[in-house]
């Protein structure tokens, strides 16, 4: 069994991330998610529109995801492969190179996939609020 890791906020869920998740069991069996607690997003200077509980609870409902855990810090991810016995890591490609995944080489494959251009977390909460005089704001 080939056990797929990959990290996120996954907040306002749209289907750039449903992309990811998607080729992510692709390459595997098995796939973890990490999801950023309130605490963490506060370090990565993040704040979810949706809590820890509620941004679990809808990744859980997709079909790609077997397992969804908390990520806490930075620096977990080394245990988090050597805990969940990790073949792959896997991130959106803004990720490419970065020393925090580059780093766990030694014990796992990393791999990133190719964003989904158009859509993004940050757009959605952009767009609706310039729209907020129209038929959002009901
Ligand atoms: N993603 C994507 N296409 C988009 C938007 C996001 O492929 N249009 C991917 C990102 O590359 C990432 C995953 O979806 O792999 C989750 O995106 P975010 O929730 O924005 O995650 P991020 O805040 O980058 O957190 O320790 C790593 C961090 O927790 C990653």
């Amino acid at each position: 069994m080939k056990r797929i890791l990959t990290y996120g906020t996954y907040d306002l869920l749209h289907y750039g991330h449903i992309r990811l998740l998607k080729r992510a069991k692709a390459l595997g069996d098995y796939l973890i998610v990490a999801i950023s607690t309130e605490e963490f997003n506060a370090v990565k200077g993040k704040k979810a529109y949706h809590d820890y509980l509620t941004r679990k609870e809808m990744l859980e409902a997709i079909r790609y995801v077997d397992l969804v855990i908390p990520e806490n810090t930075w620096d977990q991810k080394r245990d988090d492969v050597l805990n969940y016995h990790v073949d792959t890591v896997v991130m959106g490609s803004d990720w490419k190179g970065h020393e925090k995944f580059e780093n766990l080489r030694d014990i796992c494959e990393v791999v990133y996939l190719d964003r989904t251009e158009g859509i993004s977390t940050t757009k959605i909460k952009e767009e609706l609020n310039l729209s907020s005089d129209n038929i959002y704001s009901k």
